[in-house]
């Protein structure tokens, strides 16, 4: 049987939403606190996903300054009807929902609209087109009396199409099938006349769950489907390879099959840093409702392709980038808003300009700072660094970035005589330590990280000879360490009161 590999989407890429148009399948994921924010994927067969832009690509859209990496953008939902793409989505500030915007597109590759502000409370909203034509937001918030019901509600009100407006009365749907878990992440489905709510419980690490209630009737009453949790790996083991299944969306194909995505991780001695994945799992409609992994039970590292896929993707390939071209690729983001002042690529043989900023990396602004997903724990990162304006207080290199409390950087700057050096600093609760310094000959060097399941060992190349400069250990970069929400970025950046450093290449290399 011809098979494809899990997670689908490699690195941090919380929270999947789906749907489909005729052959085309869109997917969009959390984006927090980077930009641009709500990257959008586009697969016709659900194994191969190619990212097409992101939904938020303007600071104008939703202010990310002053936020926590793991605040901002939440498990966004999209949707589409009648020629138009929709995205709901909460704003998190302080690790609660603190606005729900809507976007509207007639193209998923964007541009997308301004949000429109929906006055709504809570998190996870996510949108319902009824056969009938009207359109139904739901969404997760405190429930009014958590001793009584379970800590979560969710609730809906109707979308007004024309004015994007929510309209009429709320309504509670549930509070979860297991009283004391906090349900989050409705997503509503009809199938053969039944309403089937879809949500999430027990939060979204070992506990998590997939769970049901259904209807007669769009606004409820909804009873709680009794073969609840319907996906979970909560009762597994530490050798399963995969845990946290929960949060999923689901799609049917032109082929006629449901598949799930769903969020999951892969933690390596209880311990995981490249964020929670997204995973691809099969659905069968029965008459007792969705039975999800129908097979096996559980989420599979190897799974059965959807019918009509014909080659799984290869998902190892290196890549190199020379920053030759006009702009970066969509998978480079920045914290919190754009960096095109700060960071620029294609200007002669130069590759990517790094203009200093005096903002740090532990600063809730804006640094001059680029990065990319992590998506494989054995890797091999380098770039090509020159920096010939160093002195102590400017720096310019290769970051190993969890959050902005929590990262590593291996930078080129000067001694107090000026002369080229490369440091490795570890930042940890927000206070750097400096683990290794080295005297270099020259002030280009190959700044060098190599990853693995033991942890993140760092090395500068200057042309003459080959130094270590220390090592730590990859669960200090880990979810479990660090909390919160993301996982961890490779990213270039640029630390001082001026200067300019040039990044040759950056190669990305899986082992
Ligand atoms: C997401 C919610 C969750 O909105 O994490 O714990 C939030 N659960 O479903 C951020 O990914």
């Amino acid at each position: 049987m011809p098979t494809f590999s899990n997670p689908v989407l490699a690195g941090s890429h919380p929270d999947p939403s789906i749907c489909r148009v005729g052959e085309d399948h869109y997917l969009v994921t959390s984006s927090f606190a980077y930009y641009p924010g709500l990257p959008v994927f586009h697969s016709r067969d659900l194994v191969d996903w190619r990212p097409l832009g992101h939904v938020v690509d303007r600071p104008s859209q939703v202010p990310l300054t002053g936020l926590d990496v793991s605040d901002g953008l939440w498990a966004a939902t999209i949707r589409h009807h009648e020629g138009t793409f929709y995205v709901v989505v909460a704003a998190a500030r302080a690790r609660q929902g603190s606005a729900t915007y809507l976007f509207t597109a007639t193209d998923p590759a964007g541009p997308w609209s301004e949000p429109v502000v929906l006055e709504a409370e809570g998190i996870d909203p996510s949108l319902f087109f009824d056969d009938d034509g009207r359109c139904w937001f739901t969404a997760c918030r405190d429930a009014a009396e958590p001793a009584v019901t379970g800590p979560g509600e969710l609730w809906m009100r109707e979308l007004d199409l024309e004015t994007l407006a929510l309209t009429g009365p709320a309504h509670a749907l549930w509070y979860g099938a297991m009283r004391g878990a906090w349900v989050e992440a409705p997503h509503l489905y009809k199938r053969d006349g039944v309403y089937w709510l879809i949500a999430a419980e027990g939060g979204t690490e070992h506990h998590h769950a997939v769970s049901a209630a259904r209807a007669d009737t769009v606004t409820g009453p909804y009873a709680t489907d009794p073969r609840s949790p319907l996906l979970t790996h909560r009762h597994r083991g530490a050798a399963e390879p995969v845990h946290n299944v929960g949060h999923v969306d689901l799609v049917e194909t032109a082929a006629g099959e449901t598949w799930a995505v769903a969020l999951a991780v892969r933690p390596i001695e209880g311990t995981h840093t490249l964020g929670r994945e997204v995973f691809l799992v099969p659905v069968e409609w029965t008459p007792r409702g969705p039975v999800f992994a129908p097979e096996a039970g559980r989420v599979r590292l190897s799974e059965r392709l959807p019918a009509g896929a014909t080659a799984a993707p290869r998902r190892d390939t290196p890549v190199r980038y020379a920053f030759d071209g006009p702009a970066l690729g969509p998978e480079w983001l920045s914290l919190r808003g754009p960096v095109d002042d700060r960071v620029s690529c294609g200007a002669g043989p130069g590759g990517l300009t790094v203009r200093l900023s005096p903002e740090p990396l532990t600063s809730t602004g804006t640094p001059a700072f680029v990065a990319r997903r992590q998506q494989h724990v054995r890797l091999r990162a380098r770039a090509r660094v020159r920096f010939a304006d160093a002195t102590p207080a400017r720096q310019a290199g290769l970051a190993v970035f969890q959050n902005t409390g929590r990262h590593a950087t291996l930078g080129l700057t000067a001694d107090a005589s000026g002369t080229p050096q490369v440091v490795l600093t570890g930042v940890e609760a927000g206070v750097a330590t400096r683990l290794g310094a080295v005297t270099v000959a020259d002030s280009e060097v190959v700044l060098t990280v190599d990853s693995d399941e033991a942890g993140y060992t760092f090395r500068v190349d200057d042309g003459t000879r080959s130094t270590p400069l220390g090592s730590i250990e990859r669960a200090f970069f880990s979810t479990e360490r660090a909390g919160g929400f993301v996982g961890v970025h490779l990213g270039l950046y640029g630390v001082g009161d001026s200067g300019e450093a040039q990044v040759r290449w950056f190669e990305y290399t899986p082992a």
